[in-house]
Protein backbone atom coordinates (compact mmCIF):
# COMPACT_ATOMS: atom_id res chain seq x y z
CA UNK A 1 0.00 0.00 0.00
CA UNK A 2 1.69 3.19 -1.14
CA UNK A 3 1.19 6.59 0.42
CA UNK A 4 -0.26 9.05 -2.04
CA UNK A 5 1.53 12.07 -2.90
CA UNK A 6 -0.70 15.12 -4.15
CA UNK A 7 -0.78 17.89 -1.72
CA UNK A 8 -4.27 18.32 -1.50
CA UNK A 9 -6.62 14.76 -1.10
CA UNK A 10 -10.12 15.37 -1.59
CA UNK A 11 -12.55 12.68 -0.17
CA UNK A 12 -16.21 12.41 -0.32
CA UNK A 13 -17.53 11.14 2.96
CA UNK A 14 -21.21 9.75 1.92
CA UNK A 15 -23.31 9.62 5.14
CA UNK A 16 -26.01 6.69 5.13
CA UNK A 17 -27.04 6.88 8.75
CA UNK A 18 -26.28 5.02 12.08
CA UNK A 19 -24.91 5.26 15.40
CA UNK A 20 -22.63 7.24 15.03
CA UNK A 21 -24.89 10.97 14.53
CA UNK A 22 -28.17 9.06 16.10
CA UNK A 23 -30.03 11.40 18.72
CA UNK A 24 -32.46 10.07 21.14
CA UNK A 25 -35.95 9.44 19.97
CA UNK A 26 -39.10 8.71 21.81
CA UNK A 27 -38.47 4.94 21.40
CA UNK A 28 -35.20 4.76 21.46
CA UNK A 29 -31.99 6.05 19.52
CA UNK A 30 -32.79 7.17 15.79
CA UNK A 31 -30.48 8.62 13.22
CA UNK A 32 -29.92 12.32 13.14
CA UNK A 33 -29.56 14.72 10.25
CA UNK A 34 -26.52 17.68 9.98
CA UNK A 35 -23.61 15.65 10.54
CA UNK A 36 -21.40 18.21 8.51
CA UNK A 37 -22.42 20.60 11.16
CA UNK A 38 -21.63 18.66 14.13
CA UNK A 39 -17.97 18.33 12.47
CA UNK A 40 -17.88 21.82 12.44
CA UNK A 41 -17.57 22.22 15.38
CA UNK A 42 -15.49 19.33 16.21
CA UNK A 43 -11.35 21.23 15.75
CA UNK A 44 -10.36 17.75 15.09
CA UNK A 45 -12.20 17.15 11.84
CA UNK A 46 -12.06 21.19 10.93
CA UNK A 47 -9.61 23.56 10.38
CA UNK A 48 -11.46 26.73 10.50
CA UNK A 49 -8.43 28.80 9.32
CA UNK A 50 -7.89 26.97 6.15
CA UNK A 51 -11.58 26.54 5.26
CA UNK A 52 -11.35 29.94 3.29
CA UNK A 53 -14.42 29.83 0.96
CA UNK A 54 -15.19 26.29 0.58
CA UNK A 55 -18.89 25.32 0.65
CA UNK A 56 -20.91 24.48 3.65
CA UNK A 57 -20.88 20.51 3.54
CA UNK A 58 -17.26 20.66 2.84
CA UNK A 59 -14.41 20.71 5.19
CA UNK A 60 -10.78 20.20 5.85
CA UNK A 61 -8.67 18.51 8.81
CA UNK A 62 -6.54 20.40 10.27
CA UNK A 63 -2.58 19.88 9.22
CA UNK A 64 -1.52 16.05 8.83
CA UNK A 65 1.97 16.87 9.38
CA UNK A 66 2.41 15.73 5.98
CA UNK A 67 2.19 18.31 4.05
CA UNK A 68 -0.99 17.35 2.57
CA UNK A 69 -4.63 18.93 3.27
CA UNK A 70 -7.26 16.25 3.30
CA UNK A 71 -10.50 17.95 2.14
CA UNK A 72 -13.90 16.42 2.52
CA UNK A 73 -17.29 17.00 1.81
CA UNK A 74 -20.13 15.23 3.72
CA UNK A 75 -22.70 13.96 1.28
CA UNK A 76 -25.83 13.23 4.08
CA UNK A 77 -28.44 10.72 2.80
CA UNK A 78 -32.27 11.89 2.96
CA UNK A 79 -33.40 8.96 4.64
CA UNK A 80 -30.65 8.29 7.03
CA UNK A 81 -30.63 4.86 8.11
CA UNK A 82 -30.83 2.99 10.99
CA UNK A 83 -28.56 0.25 9.48
CA UNK A 84 -30.53 -3.23 10.46
CA UNK A 85 -33.48 -1.52 7.64
CA UNK A 86 -30.90 -1.07 4.70
CA UNK A 87 -30.75 -3.97 1.97
CA UNK A 88 -29.37 -4.86 -1.13
CA UNK A 89 -30.70 -1.96 -2.99
CA UNK A 90 -29.01 1.12 -0.61
CA UNK A 91 -25.73 -0.55 -0.72
CA UNK A 92 -26.09 -0.59 -4.87
CA UNK A 93 -26.96 3.04 -4.35
CA UNK A 94 -23.76 3.47 -2.25
CA UNK A 95 -21.69 2.32 -5.06
CA UNK A 96 -23.58 3.99 -7.63
CA UNK A 97 -22.91 7.38 -5.40
CA UNK A 98 -19.18 6.17 -5.68
CA UNK A 99 -19.31 5.46 -9.60
CA UNK A 100 -21.20 9.27 -10.41
CA UNK A 101 -18.20 10.64 -8.18
CA UNK A 102 -15.55 8.72 -8.69
CA UNK A 103 -13.13 10.92 -10.85
CA UNK A 104 -14.13 13.76 -8.64
CA UNK A 105 -12.45 12.26 -5.13
CA UNK A 106 -9.20 10.51 -4.45
CA UNK A 107 -10.94 7.99 -1.94
CA UNK A 108 -14.41 7.14 -0.36
CA UNK A 109 -15.54 7.09 3.30
CA UNK A 110 -18.56 5.24 3.76
CA UNK A 111 -20.30 6.40 7.34
CA UNK A 112 -23.02 3.61 8.10
CA UNK A 113 -24.13 1.44 10.87
CA UNK A 114 -22.66 -0.88 12.65
CA UNK A 115 -25.37 -3.84 12.29
CA UNK A 116 -24.63 -4.58 8.65
CA UNK A 117 -21.70 -2.72 7.81
CA UNK A 118 -20.26 -6.23 7.03
CA UNK A 119 -22.85 -6.72 4.99
CA UNK A 120 -22.53 -3.82 3.20
CA UNK A 121 -18.83 -3.95 2.63
CA UNK A 122 -18.82 -7.13 1.71
CA UNK A 123 -21.70 -6.53 -1.08
CA UNK A 124 -19.97 -3.42 -1.96
CA UNK A 125 -16.61 -5.99 -2.32
CA UNK A 126 -18.30 -6.88 -5.82
CA UNK A 127 -20.22 -4.83 -7.15
CA UNK A 128 -17.00 -2.71 -7.69
CA UNK A 129 -15.05 -4.51 -9.70
CA UNK A 130 -11.59 -2.83 -10.81
CA UNK A 131 -11.74 -0.48 -7.98
CA UNK A 132 -8.68 1.60 -7.27
CA UNK A 133 -9.21 3.96 -5.09
CA UNK A 134 -10.25 3.47 -1.22
CA UNK A 135 -13.73 2.90 -0.29
CA UNK A 136 -13.69 2.57 3.84
CA UNK A 137 -16.73 1.51 6.05
CA UNK A 138 -16.81 3.22 9.50
CA UNK A 139 -19.48 4.02 11.93
CA UNK A 140 -19.65 4.08 15.77
CA UNK A 141 -20.58 1.94 18.94
CA UNK A 142 -21.66 5.56 20.35
CA UNK A 143 -22.83 8.91 18.99
CA UNK A 144 -20.26 11.26 18.19
CA UNK A 145 -21.11 14.52 20.15
CA UNK A 146 -21.42 11.93 23.52
CA UNK A 147 -18.86 12.81 25.54
CA UNK A 148 -17.42 9.43 25.66
CA UNK A 149 -17.57 7.67 22.65
CA UNK A 150 -15.76 5.91 19.43
CA UNK A 151 -17.28 7.68 16.24
CA UNK A 152 -14.57 10.45 16.96
CA UNK A 153 -11.35 8.09 16.13
CA UNK A 154 -13.35 6.21 13.44
CA UNK A 155 -14.22 8.61 11.44
CA UNK A 156 -10.97 10.00 11.90
CA UNK A 157 -8.70 7.47 11.07
CA UNK A 158 -10.95 6.39 8.18
CA UNK A 159 -10.58 9.72 6.70
CA UNK A 160 -6.93 9.69 7.26
CA UNK A 161 -6.54 6.28 6.05
CA UNK A 162 -8.49 7.20 2.84
CA UNK A 163 -6.32 10.30 2.41
CA UNK A 164 -2.99 8.93 2.92
CA UNK A 165 -2.92 5.43 1.43
CA UNK A 166 -3.11 3.94 -2.01
CA UNK A 167 -5.82 1.37 -1.16
CA UNK A 168 -7.77 -0.01 -3.90
CA UNK A 169 -10.01 -1.99 -2.12
CA UNK A 170 -13.32 -1.87 -0.25
CA UNK A 171 -12.35 -1.80 3.45
CA UNK A 172 -13.43 -1.27 7.31
CA UNK A 173 -12.40 0.78 9.48
CA UNK A 174 -13.13 0.13 12.93
CA UNK A 175 -11.15 1.04 16.90
CA UNK A 176 -7.58 1.25 15.14
CA UNK A 177 -7.66 -1.73 12.40
CA UNK A 178 -7.96 -1.17 9.27
CA UNK A 179 -9.87 -5.07 7.68
CA UNK A 180 -11.03 -5.97 4.56
CA UNK A 181 -14.20 -5.24 4.01
CA UNK A 182 -15.35 -8.46 2.55
CA UNK A 183 -13.41 -10.43 5.65
CA UNK A 184 -14.95 -8.34 8.33
CA UNK A 185 -17.75 -9.56 10.95
CA UNK A 186 -19.16 -7.96 13.63
CA UNK A 187 -18.61 -9.84 17.33
CA UNK A 188 -19.59 -7.40 19.80
CA UNK A 189 -22.37 -5.51 20.23
CA UNK A 190 -21.25 -3.12 23.35
CA UNK A 191 -17.49 -2.81 22.91
CA UNK A 192 -15.69 -0.67 20.84
CA UNK A 193 -13.94 -3.38 19.34
CA UNK A 194 -16.87 -4.52 17.41
CA UNK A 195 -15.45 -5.75 14.30
CA UNK A 196 -12.78 -9.12 13.34
CA UNK A 197 -11.54 -10.19 10.56
CA UNK A 198 -10.81 -14.13 11.57
CA UNK A 199 -9.47 -15.49 8.72
CA UNK A 200 -7.01 -12.53 7.33
CA UNK A 201 -5.44 -10.28 9.43
CA UNK A 202 -5.68 -6.95 9.13
CA UNK A 203 -4.36 -4.51 6.34
CA UNK A 204 -3.07 -1.79 8.48
CA UNK A 205 -2.98 -1.63 12.42
CA UNK A 206 -2.72 2.26 13.92
CA UNK A 207 -0.47 3.58 17.09
CA UNK A 208 1.81 5.56 17.55
CA UNK A 209 3.28 3.77 14.26
CA UNK A 210 0.66 2.64 11.02
CA UNK A 211 1.59 -0.31 10.57
CA UNK A 212 0.80 -1.57 7.01
CA UNK A 213 0.45 -5.18 6.01
CA UNK A 214 1.64 -4.22 3.05
CA UNK A 215 1.13 -8.29 1.20
CA UNK A 216 -2.11 -8.52 1.95
CA UNK A 217 -3.36 -5.57 0.46
CA UNK A 218 -4.41 -6.28 -3.31
CA UNK A 219 -2.65 -4.78 -6.36
CA UNK A 220 -4.29 -2.93 -8.81
CA UNK A 221 -3.43 -5.21 -12.11
CA UNK A 222 -3.79 -3.65 -15.62
CA UNK A 223 -5.95 -0.41 -16.50
CA UNK A 224 -9.75 -1.47 -16.86
CA UNK A 225 -12.17 1.17 -15.59
CA UNK A 226 -14.26 0.73 -12.65
CA UNK A 227 -17.27 -1.58 -13.46
CA UNK A 228 -20.66 -1.32 -11.19
CA UNK A 229 -22.52 -4.58 -11.19
CA UNK A 230 -26.15 -3.42 -10.22
CA UNK A 231 -27.64 -6.06 -10.90
CA UNK A 232 -27.33 -8.04 -7.44
CA UNK A 233 -29.78 -11.16 -7.41
CA UNK A 234 -32.25 -10.65 -4.30
CA UNK A 235 -33.30 -13.90 -3.40
CA UNK A 236 -30.50 -15.08 -1.74
CA UNK A 237 -30.47 -16.23 2.06
CA UNK A 238 -28.93 -17.71 4.99
CA UNK A 239 -29.63 -20.97 6.57
CA UNK A 240 -28.19 -22.12 9.75
CA UNK A 241 -28.09 -25.71 10.90
CA UNK A 242 -28.62 -26.84 14.13
CA UNK A 243 -28.67 -30.29 15.97
CA UNK A 244 -32.48 -31.66 14.85
CA UNK A 245 -33.40 -29.28 12.05
CA UNK A 246 -36.23 -31.38 10.58
CA UNK A 247 -36.75 -31.75 7.00
CA UNK A 248 -39.22 -30.17 6.32
CA UNK A 249 -38.09 -26.81 7.93
CA UNK A 250 -35.29 -26.96 5.30
CA UNK A 251 -37.73 -27.66 2.45
CA UNK A 252 -40.13 -25.00 3.33
CA UNK A 253 -36.84 -22.18 3.39
CA UNK A 254 -35.71 -23.97 0.13
CA UNK A 255 -38.90 -22.90 -1.91
CA UNK A 256 -38.89 -20.89 -4.97
CA UNK A 257 -38.48 -17.91 -5.56
CA UNK A 258 -34.84 -18.30 -3.55
CA UNK A 259 -32.16 -18.84 -5.92
CA UNK A 260 -29.13 -19.11 -3.26
CA UNK A 261 -28.63 -19.93 -0.20
CA UNK A 262 -25.40 -20.01 2.68
CA UNK A 263 -25.77 -23.27 4.22
CA UNK A 264 -24.30 -22.77 7.74
CA UNK A 265 -23.01 -25.84 8.82
CA UNK A 266 -21.33 -27.31 11.71
CA UNK A 267 -17.30 -27.37 12.51
CA UNK A 268 -15.23 -27.71 8.68
CA UNK A 269 -18.33 -28.42 6.98
CA UNK A 270 -20.02 -30.80 8.24
CA UNK A 271 -24.27 -31.51 9.08
CA UNK A 272 -26.83 -34.26 10.11
CA UNK A 273 -26.74 -37.47 8.15
CA UNK A 274 -30.32 -38.26 7.98
CA UNK A 275 -31.51 -39.12 4.82
CA UNK A 276 -34.83 -36.97 4.60
CA UNK A 277 -32.66 -33.54 5.29
CA UNK A 278 -30.02 -34.94 2.19
CA UNK A 279 -32.71 -35.61 -0.14
CA UNK A 280 -34.32 -31.42 0.49
CA UNK A 281 -31.02 -30.75 -0.08
CA UNK A 282 -30.12 -32.80 -2.85
CA UNK A 283 -34.10 -31.86 -4.59
CA UNK A 284 -33.16 -28.11 -4.03
CA UNK A 285 -29.40 -28.20 -5.91
CA UNK A 286 -31.15 -30.35 -8.83
CA UNK A 287 -33.70 -27.66 -8.98
CA UNK A 288 -30.94 -25.24 -9.65
CA UNK A 289 -30.84 -23.61 -6.10
CA UNK A 290 -26.91 -22.43 -5.50
CA UNK A 291 -25.58 -23.65 -2.01
CA UNK A 292 -22.72 -22.04 -0.69
CA UNK A 293 -21.50 -24.44 2.30
CA UNK A 294 -19.82 -21.95 5.19
CA UNK A 295 -18.93 -22.92 8.46
CA UNK A 296 -20.59 -21.65 12.06
CA UNK A 297 -17.66 -21.20 13.33
CA UNK A 298 -15.54 -17.76 13.52
CA UNK A 299 -12.46 -18.96 12.10
CA UNK A 300 -10.79 -22.00 9.93
CA UNK A 301 -12.82 -23.02 6.47
CA UNK A 302 -14.66 -25.95 5.63
CA UNK A 303 -13.07 -29.13 4.55
CA UNK A 304 -14.05 -32.32 3.43
CA UNK A 305 -12.84 -34.77 6.69
CA UNK A 306 -15.49 -36.11 8.15
CA UNK A 307 -18.07 -38.26 6.20
CA UNK A 308 -20.64 -36.11 7.93
CA UNK A 309 -19.46 -33.48 5.66
CA UNK A 310 -18.82 -35.51 2.45
CA UNK A 311 -22.20 -36.81 2.52
CA UNK A 312 -23.47 -32.54 2.84
CA UNK A 313 -20.67 -31.90 -0.11
CA UNK A 314 -22.35 -35.04 -1.84
CA UNK A 315 -25.98 -32.98 -2.38
CA UNK A 316 -24.24 -30.14 -4.60
CA UNK A 317 -23.31 -27.81 -2.31
CA UNK A 318 -20.47 -25.43 -2.82
CA UNK A 319 -17.37 -25.41 -0.90
CA UNK A 320 -16.94 -21.55 0.84
CA UNK A 321 -13.44 -22.40 2.45
CA UNK A 322 -13.29 -19.85 5.58
CA UNK A 323 -15.90 -16.96 3.80
CA UNK A 324 -17.93 -15.66 6.48
CA UNK A 325 -21.88 -15.73 5.73
CA UNK A 326 -21.91 -12.11 4.96
CA UNK A 327 -19.02 -12.50 2.40
CA UNK A 328 -20.60 -15.52 1.15
CA UNK A 329 -24.11 -14.07 0.84
CA UNK A 330 -23.01 -11.31 -0.75
CA UNK A 331 -21.07 -13.27 -3.64
CA UNK A 332 -23.82 -15.01 -4.18
CA UNK A 333 -26.05 -12.00 -5.05
CA UNK A 334 -23.15 -11.08 -7.22
CA UNK A 335 -22.78 -14.29 -8.60
CA UNK A 336 -26.46 -15.19 -9.37
CA UNK A 337 -27.04 -11.80 -10.51
CA UNK A 338 -24.00 -11.64 -13.36
CA UNK A 339 -26.15 -12.20 -17.34
CA UNK A 340 -25.71 -15.27 -19.17
CA UNK A 341 -24.00 -17.74 -17.37
CA UNK A 342 -24.47 -21.31 -16.97
CA UNK A 343 -25.18 -22.89 -13.53
CA UNK A 344 -21.91 -24.40 -13.51
CA UNK A 345 -20.08 -21.14 -14.30
CA UNK A 346 -22.15 -19.87 -11.28
CA UNK A 347 -20.46 -22.89 -9.02
CA UNK A 348 -16.84 -22.21 -10.32
CA UNK A 349 -16.89 -18.74 -9.98
CA UNK A 350 -18.52 -19.45 -6.58
CA UNK A 351 -15.35 -22.04 -5.32
CA UNK A 352 -12.75 -18.99 -6.84
CA UNK A 353 -11.50 -16.04 -5.17
CA UNK A 354 -12.93 -12.95 -6.69
CA UNK A 355 -12.11 -10.34 -4.37
CA UNK A 356 -9.46 -11.75 -1.53
CA UNK A 357 -13.25 -12.73 0.13
CA UNK A 358 -11.17 -16.67 0.45
CA UNK A 359 -8.42 -18.25 1.48
CA UNK A 360 -7.68 -21.12 -1.14
CA UNK A 361 -5.29 -23.71 -0.22
CA UNK A 362 -2.25 -23.89 -2.23
CA UNK A 363 -3.46 -26.29 -4.44
CA UNK A 364 -6.30 -24.12 -5.52
CA UNK A 365 -4.07 -21.32 -6.86
CA UNK A 366 -5.21 -19.32 -9.42
CA UNK A 367 -5.46 -21.25 -12.91
CA UNK A 368 -2.78 -19.39 -14.80
CA UNK A 369 -0.29 -20.10 -11.67
CA UNK A 370 -1.88 -23.45 -10.87
CA UNK A 371 -0.80 -24.12 -14.83
CA UNK A 372 2.68 -23.05 -14.48
CA UNK A 373 5.35 -25.52 -12.95
CA UNK A 374 6.99 -22.43 -11.87
CA UNK A 375 4.24 -21.75 -9.48
CA UNK A 376 4.18 -24.91 -8.41
CA UNK A 377 7.72 -24.95 -7.84
CA UNK A 378 7.79 -21.81 -5.84
CA UNK A 379 4.72 -23.03 -3.70
CA UNK A 380 6.72 -26.13 -2.47
CA UNK A 381 9.92 -24.80 -2.08
CA UNK A 382 9.19 -22.40 0.03
CA UNK A 383 6.26 -24.55 1.74
CA UNK A 384 3.41 -21.80 1.07
CA UNK A 385 0.52 -23.41 2.74
CA UNK A 386 -2.09 -20.62 1.27
CA UNK A 387 -2.91 -18.48 -1.77
CA UNK A 388 -2.46 -15.17 0.44
CA UNK A 389 1.22 -16.08 1.62
CA UNK A 390 1.88 -17.39 -2.49
CA UNK A 391 0.24 -14.16 -3.78
CA UNK A 392 2.97 -12.55 -1.52
CA UNK A 393 5.75 -14.20 -2.62
CA UNK A 394 4.58 -14.10 -6.08
CA UNK A 395 4.40 -10.62 -6.06
CA UNK A 396 7.96 -9.96 -4.94
CA UNK A 397 9.14 -12.53 -7.26
CA UNK A 398 7.22 -11.35 -10.32
CA UNK A 399 9.51 -8.05 -11.54
CA UNK A 400 12.66 -10.24 -10.86
CA UNK A 401 11.66 -12.91 -13.17
CA UNK A 402 10.06 -11.39 -15.47
CA UNK A 403 13.55 -9.39 -16.08
CA UNK A 404 15.08 -12.74 -16.31
CA UNK A 405 13.00 -13.89 -19.07
CA UNK A 406 13.42 -10.29 -20.92
CA UNK A 407 17.41 -10.83 -20.53
CA UNK A 408 17.30 -14.73 -21.48
CA UNK A 409 15.00 -13.38 -24.86
CA UNK A 410 12.85 -15.93 -23.48
CA UNK A 411 9.25 -15.34 -24.88
CA UNK A 412 7.42 -18.38 -23.68
CA UNK A 413 8.52 -17.50 -19.86
CA UNK A 414 7.27 -13.74 -20.32
CA UNK A 415 4.56 -14.95 -21.90
CA UNK A 416 3.32 -17.42 -18.77
CA UNK A 417 4.79 -14.46 -16.44
CA UNK A 418 2.19 -12.10 -18.26
CA UNK A 419 -0.70 -14.65 -18.58
CA UNK A 420 -0.02 -14.97 -14.40
CA UNK A 421 -0.74 -11.28 -13.84
CA UNK A 422 2.91 -9.86 -13.95
CA UNK A 423 2.54 -5.97 -14.08
CA UNK A 424 4.80 -4.92 -16.64
CA UNK A 425 5.58 -1.67 -15.06
CA UNK A 426 7.30 -3.18 -12.04
CA UNK A 427 11.20 -2.61 -11.93
CA UNK A 428 13.34 -5.54 -10.49
CA UNK A 429 15.90 -4.42 -7.71
CA UNK A 430 18.29 -2.82 -10.48
CA UNK A 431 15.10 -0.07 -10.92
CA UNK A 432 14.61 -1.42 -14.43
CA UNK A 433 11.61 -2.51 -16.53
CA UNK A 434 11.44 -6.16 -18.47
CA UNK A 435 11.53 -3.61 -21.56
CA UNK A 436 14.66 -1.53 -20.35
CA UNK A 437 16.48 -5.47 -19.71
CA UNK A 438 15.07 -6.36 -22.91
CA UNK A 439 16.06 -3.24 -25.00
CA UNK A 440 19.78 -2.96 -23.51
CA UNK A 441 20.40 -6.74 -23.81
CA UNK A 442 18.67 -6.36 -27.96
CA UNK A 443 16.52 -8.85 -28.07
CA UNK A 444 13.83 -7.32 -30.80
CA UNK A 445 11.27 -10.45 -30.14
CA UNK A 446 11.33 -9.83 -26.74
CA UNK A 447 10.80 -5.97 -27.08
CA UNK A 448 8.01 -6.15 -29.65
CA UNK A 449 6.42 -9.09 -27.16
CA UNK A 450 6.52 -6.40 -24.15
CA UNK A 451 4.99 -3.61 -26.24
CA UNK A 452 2.10 -5.71 -27.46
CA UNK A 453 1.44 -6.94 -24.05
CA UNK A 454 1.00 -2.80 -23.02
CA UNK A 455 4.40 -2.29 -21.69
CA UNK A 456 5.32 1.59 -21.41
CA UNK A 457 7.50 2.76 -24.14
CA UNK A 458 9.11 5.47 -22.62
CA UNK A 459 9.35 3.99 -18.82
CA UNK A 460 11.73 5.33 -16.79
CA UNK A 461 14.03 3.70 -15.03
CA UNK A 462 15.54 4.44 -11.26
CA UNK A 463 18.30 6.11 -12.88
CA UNK A 464 15.75 8.09 -15.23
CA UNK A 465 17.07 6.41 -18.16
CA UNK A 466 14.53 4.92 -21.25
CA UNK A 467 14.91 1.82 -22.76
CA UNK A 468 15.47 3.59 -26.32
CA UNK A 469 18.71 5.20 -24.37
CA UNK A 470 19.64 1.65 -23.54
CA UNK A 471 19.03 0.30 -26.86
CA UNK A 472 21.37 3.30 -28.16
CA UNK A 473 23.94 2.62 -26.22
CA UNK A 474 23.97 -1.38 -26.72
CA UNK A 475 24.08 -0.50 -30.66
CA UNK A 476 20.89 -2.27 -31.16
CA UNK A 477 19.18 -0.72 -34.61
CA UNK A 478 16.67 -3.53 -34.73
CA UNK A 479 15.58 -3.10 -30.90
CA UNK A 480 15.67 1.32 -31.61
CA UNK A 481 13.43 0.84 -34.84
CA UNK A 482 10.45 -1.12 -32.90
CA UNK A 483 10.72 1.48 -29.76
CA UNK A 484 10.46 4.62 -32.01
CA UNK A 485 7.66 2.86 -34.05
CA UNK A 486 5.86 2.14 -30.76
CA UNK A 487 6.46 6.20 -30.06
CA UNK A 488 9.56 5.73 -27.74
CA UNK A 489 11.60 9.65 -27.47
CA UNK A 490 14.75 10.26 -25.78
CA UNK A 491 13.66 12.66 -22.82
CA UNK A 492 15.00 16.46 -22.74
CA UNK A 493 17.55 15.23 -20.03
CA UNK A 494 18.97 12.48 -22.14
CA UNK A 495 19.58 14.61 -25.17
CA UNK A 496 21.28 17.10 -23.04
CA UNK A 497 23.67 14.78 -22.76
CA UNK A 498 23.77 13.28 -26.20
CA UNK A 499 25.94 16.14 -27.87
CA UNK A 500 29.32 14.55 -26.08
CA UNK A 501 28.47 11.59 -26.77
CA UNK A 502 28.15 12.42 -30.48
CA UNK A 503 31.79 14.73 -30.10
CA UNK A 504 33.53 11.35 -29.01
CA UNK A 505 31.74 9.31 -31.49
CA UNK A 506 33.13 11.79 -34.45
CA UNK A 507 36.16 11.84 -33.14
CA UNK A 508 36.73 8.38 -33.59
CA UNK A 509 34.97 7.89 -36.31
CA UNK A 510 31.99 5.80 -35.94
CA UNK A 511 29.38 6.43 -38.50
CA UNK A 512 27.57 3.75 -37.36
CA UNK A 513 27.37 4.98 -33.78
CA UNK A 514 26.28 8.08 -34.73
CA UNK A 515 23.43 6.51 -37.36
CA UNK A 516 21.90 4.93 -34.02
CA UNK A 517 21.42 8.30 -32.23
CA UNK A 518 20.39 9.90 -35.45
CA UNK A 519 17.41 6.73 -35.81
CA UNK A 520 16.78 7.25 -32.01
CA UNK A 521 15.53 10.64 -32.65
CA UNK A 522 18.71 13.07 -31.42
CA UNK A 523 19.47 15.89 -33.25
CA UNK A 524 22.99 15.88 -34.72
CA UNK A 525 23.90 18.52 -34.16
CA UNK A 526 23.73 19.58 -30.41
CA UNK A 527 26.53 20.73 -29.19
CA UNK A 528 29.54 18.81 -26.89
CA UNK A 529 30.65 19.88 -23.55
CA UNK A 530 33.20 22.99 -25.37
CA UNK A 531 30.15 24.04 -27.72
CA UNK A 532 31.64 22.38 -31.03
CA UNK A 533 28.68 20.41 -32.87
CA UNK A 534 29.75 16.31 -33.86
CA UNK A 535 30.44 18.20 -37.77
CA UNK A 536 33.02 20.48 -36.27
CA UNK A 537 35.13 17.59 -34.36
CA UNK A 538 35.20 15.56 -37.34
CA UNK A 539 36.17 18.45 -40.03
CA UNK A 540 38.90 18.86 -37.18
CA UNK A 541 40.33 15.11 -36.65
CA UNK A 542 40.10 14.91 -40.67
CA UNK A 543 37.71 12.41 -40.73
CA UNK A 544 36.35 12.89 -44.18
CA UNK A 545 33.55 9.58 -43.78
CA UNK A 546 32.18 10.90 -41.14
CA UNK A 547 31.76 14.93 -42.42
CA UNK A 548 29.92 12.93 -45.24
CA UNK A 549 27.54 11.51 -43.26
CA UNK A 550 26.54 13.77 -40.98
CA UNK A 551 26.15 16.51 -44.06
CA UNK A 552 23.89 13.33 -45.64
CA UNK A 553 21.89 12.99 -42.52
CA UNK A 554 21.67 16.61 -41.49
CA UNK A 555 18.00 17.93 -41.67
CA UNK A 556 16.53 14.01 -42.31
CA UNK A 557 14.24 12.12 -40.76
CA UNK A 558 14.76 8.02 -40.60
CA UNK A 559 12.37 6.75 -42.54
CA UNK A 560 9.10 6.11 -40.91
CA UNK A 561 8.94 2.60 -38.99
CA UNK A 562 5.72 0.70 -39.55
CA UNK A 563 3.75 0.44 -36.49
CA UNK A 564 3.81 -2.49 -34.44
N1 LIG B 1 -28.35 -0.01 14.99
C1 LIG B 1 -27.18 0.74 14.65
C2 LIG B 1 -27.01 0.67 13.15
O1 LIG B 1 -26.58 -0.32 12.66
C3 LIG B 1 -26.00 0.20 15.38
C4 LIG B 1 -24.72 1.00 15.23
O2 LIG B 1 -24.49 1.71 14.29
N2 LIG B 1 -23.82 0.87 16.18
O3 LIG B 1 -27.38 1.59 12.46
Amino acid sequence: MARAAEPERRLLAVYTGGTIGMRSGRSGLVPGQGLAAVLRTLPMFHDQDYAGQLPEDTLVLPPTGSDQSVIYTVLEWQPLFDSSDMTITEWVQIAQTIERYYEQYHGFVVIHGTDTMAFAASTLSFVLENLRKPVIFTGAQVPIHALWNDGRENLLGALLMAAQYLIPEVCLYFQNQLFRGNRATKVDSRRFAAFCSPNLPPLATVGADIIINQQLVRKVRGQDPLVVHSGLERDVGVLRLYPGIPGSLVRAFLQPPLKGVVLETFGSGNGPTKPELLQELRAAASRGLLIVNCTHCLQGPVTSDYAAGVALVGTGLVPGSDMTSEAALAKLAYVLGLPGLSLDDRKQLLAQDLRGEMTLPASELEPALRGSPLGHQVAQFLRLSNSQEFSAVWDALLPGLACAAARAGDLEALRVLVAAGCDLSMKDFNGQTPLHVAARVGHPGAVSMLLCRGADVNARSEDGLSPLLLAVRGRHQRVIRLLRAAGACLSAQELEDAGTELCRLASRGDGKGLRLWWQAGADLGLPGYDGRPALQVAESTGNLDVVALLQHLEGRAPDPEPAL
